[in-house]
């Protein structure tokens, strides 16, 4: 059983919801370590095809790593929970072979919007916050931050809002890219899974041949173009692809999902 977490499936979609509201859902170690649990657990069911990640009750997504944690750690301690969470958390969700969609209800901050910025794509409450507020602390966004923000931003404004801690509006994040679309927050969720079900209808193999490609132009030292035409290759061979391009021809929907 889960203390910090909790999943919800229900035709396809599973909501993974960080579930700390009186700490503001900040990750501790634990939770790092159940997200990464359930997350794996999904990957081989065949019932999950699209994840939604969101933040329990209202105020926050994630208002970031657990400082009261992380306060008296060392650098050997630090070096170690930002390699582990990387690969525990932000590289799984990152390069996660089903479709992972971040609901952002409110704060998400330092590793909270680092887990946002793993994920695929992003929606927001108008309500919510963004910002990496780490160089406030003393250190530096450790969850992959300083690369996806800029990666996501460009460069200048990732900077800007590294340097100066600053949060920003979920508006402001529309604007600069940070995320996909903004909505109400009584109309999140549902946002979110209206996204899911349009994804639902595709091919699961041809989504994760996209994943890997897209990941693979921010992959130093891969060349992007190489593994888009190997992927692409690779979807002749499918039933999924015959499924797809017959559904075409004889003028029906595909089935994906027989
Ligand atoms: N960690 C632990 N507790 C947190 C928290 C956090 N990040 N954020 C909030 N809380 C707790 C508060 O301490 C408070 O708990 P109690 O005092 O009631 O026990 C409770 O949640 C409610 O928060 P507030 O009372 O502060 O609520 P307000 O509405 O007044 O303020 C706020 C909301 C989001 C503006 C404020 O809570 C806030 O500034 N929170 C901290 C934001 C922040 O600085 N986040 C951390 C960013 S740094 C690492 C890798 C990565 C990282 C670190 C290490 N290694 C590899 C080692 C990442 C670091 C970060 O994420």
């Amino acid at each position: 059983m889960y203390e910090n977490i909790s999943v919800n499936l229900s035709d396809g979609i599973a909501v993974l919801t960080i579930n700390r509201p009186k700490q503001l859902n900040a990750l501790n170690k634990r939770t790092i370590e159940e997200a990464h649990a359930a997350l794996r657990e999904m990957e081989s069911d065949n019932e999950v095809a699209v994840v939604i990640l969101t933040g329990a009750e209202n105020k926050a997504f994630v208002a970031g790593a657990d400082i009261k944690e992380f306060a008296d750690f060392t650098i050997a301690q630090g070096g170690a929970l930002a390699k582990n969470g990387q690969d525990l958390l932000f590289t799984l969700v990152e390069h996660y072979p089903k479709p992972v969609i971040a609901a952002v209800n409110g704060f998400a901050l330092g590793g909270g919007l680092e887990l946002a910025m793993s994920a695929h794509i992003r929606i927001a409450s108008a309500n919510a916050k963004m910002g990496l507020p780490e160089v406030s602390l003393g250190v530096i966004p450790g969850y992959g931050g300083t690369q996806r923000l800029a990666q996501l931003v460009g460069k200048g404004k990732a900077n800007e809002l590294i340097f100066t801690a600053g949060m920003i509006s979920a508006d402001e994040a529309f604007r600069c890219g940070l995320v996909n679309a903004v909505v109400e927050q009584d109309a999140l969720m549902e946002a979110a899974m209206r996204m899911a079900s349009k994804i639902l209808r595709n091919s699961p193999m041809a989504i994760r041949a996209a994943i890997r490609a897209v990941n693979a132009g921010y992959t130093s030292g891969v060349n992007g173009y190489e593994v888009e035409i190997e992927e692409f290759a690779k979807c002749f061979g499918t039933e999924e692809f015959k499924e797809g391009t017959n559904a075409f021809i004889e003028k029906r929907k595909a089935n994906f999902r027989k």
